[in-house]
């Protein structure tokens, strides 16, 4: 089963997004259901060789460093994802934390940062992980309270991350901590901190309801060297909302995956189940409820594309003006109607929809969380809310009152 992809022919994409699509859907298929996913942690790690062996995880860094362009590319982050998320959303999980937990580094490491650490991403050696949240800092990450206090060989941390996905299986952690406790988001640093390093400790497994590798991660006078500082001193939240900029249209793109999956699963559905001497897709309710969930992934879909090609074309220009505001209204957008589209789809399913084991029934655990991680829906809003107040200062509409 490939997914049909005539989105591609859509003026955002180019021929080569146009063959990746094409490329990572056919193999993707091939190798899916081979793949065993009874334990996440295995499977990741599975997925990550896989990607890494198949080329794919180069899209995850620049090509200095092992990659496939020659910057980080967002419509091919988006077409990748979209398209793993499609067959397995742990594919696609894999995928993307090798790119968000290496991003920091692309957008502010290095060369022998990037040496070390980007080249081994993109083979799938080394699993990355990004470790930003904590207890008390989830949408309020500048209220981080890790400490990175400076000691004359380097760096000796301390304090708690949680929710960090590759927790337990990542090979080093792009960690946030506050070198000046006082400057609030101005006091924020970003390190590298290795798995092995003595005073980490990834072993608080978190089980969600959908199993993914997450974990907390303590740091117990966890001793870095100086070369561990990643990026400018204090300049570690910018680089953190740097990074989740890129990536937040790609959370969009898995949710238009898993929503194009239910719409694909409650149609095919729709058109061999029968009751009342007809089959489900012959009734107009049903053809309403498709033709909703059809608009609602195109309209995510829309936002998705557009946010991707806008970084993308900023990127190409040279241009570093910031782009917040359009992956924001996609992630928003494209997970909250994915949401949507797959309640519907599970509905159109009747019992069978909640059956443990079903497509649909996992779909419906996939897609929770993406609402909720790289900035819930309402970060997002708050996101597109400022920038709405900061445009409207900026509007003259002195004599058009009358
Ligand atoms: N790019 C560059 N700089 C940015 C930025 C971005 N996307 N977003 C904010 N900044 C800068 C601001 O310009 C400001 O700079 P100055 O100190 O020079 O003025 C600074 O960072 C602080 O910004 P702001 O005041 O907007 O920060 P807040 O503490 O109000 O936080 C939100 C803003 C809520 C948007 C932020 O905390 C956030 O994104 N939270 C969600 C975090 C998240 O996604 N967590 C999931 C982790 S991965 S699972």
């Amino acid at each position: 089963m490939l997914p049909d992809q005539s989105h591609l022919s859509l003026p955002f994409f180019d021929a080569t997004h146009r063959q990746l699509g094409r490329d990572v859907g056919a193999w993707v298929a091939a190798i899916a259901p081979g793949i065993d996913e009874s334990d996440d942690r295995a499977a990741c790690r599975t997925w990550v060789s896989a990607l890494g062996e198949a080329g794919y995880l180069r899209w995850c860094v620049p090509a200095t460093f092992g990659g496939a362009l020659d910057a980080l590319d967002s419509r091919s982050l988006v077409v990748l994802r979209e398209t793993l998320a499609f067959y397995s959303p742990l594919a696609d999980f894999a995928f993307a934390m090798q790119g968000l937990g290496s991003g920091a580094i692309t957008l502010a490491g290095s060369a022998e940062q990037k040496h070390t650490y980007l080249n081994a991403v993109a083979r799938g050696d080394k699993i990355a992980a990004f470790a930003l949240s904590e207890p008390g800092a989830g949408s309020d990450a500048g209220a981080l309270t890790t400490t990175a206090r400076k000691t004359a060989d380097g760096w000796v941390l301390n304090g708690e991350k949680t929710w960090i996905s590759n927790g337990g299986i990542a090979d080093f952690y792009c960690v946030f901590a506050k070198t000046e406790p006082d400057a609030g988001t101005r006091g924020i640093s970003a390190f590298i901190v290795d798995a092995d390093a003595a005073g980490l400790d990834a072993s608080r497994h978190i089980p969600v309801m959908a199993p993914h590798p997450l974990a907390t991660v303590m740091l117990r006078d966890c001793a870095v060297p100086q070369t561990a500082l990643l990026g400018a001193p204090n300049g570690g939240f910018k680089l953190a909302m740097q990074t989740l900029d890129i990536f937040r249209a790609s959370v969009a793109g898995a949710a238009l995956g898993f929503a194009r999956r239910a719409l694909l699963e409650a149609t095919r559905h729709a058109q061999s189940r029968r009751m009342f001497g007809h089959t489900l897709a012959d009734f107009q309710l049903t053809q309403a409820k498709l033709g909703q969930m059809a608009a609602d992934i195109d309209a995510g879909a829309l936002l998705t594309y557009r946010a991707a090609w806008l970084r993308d074309d900023a990127v190409a220009r040279g241009s570093s003006s910031r782009i917040s505001a359009e992956p924001a209204m996609a992630k928003m957008t494209a997970t909250e109607n994915a949401q949507r589209v797959i309640d519907a789809a599970l509905q159109m399913h009747g019992g069978l929809g909640v059956r443990v084991g079903s497509k649909i029934e996992s779909l419906y655990r996939d897609i929770r969380s993406l609402r909720i991680y790289e900035g819930a829906t309402e970060v997002q809003q708050l996101i597109i809310g400022k920038h709405v107040l900061a445009t409207a200062s900026t509007v003259d509409t002195k004599g058009s009152d009358a």
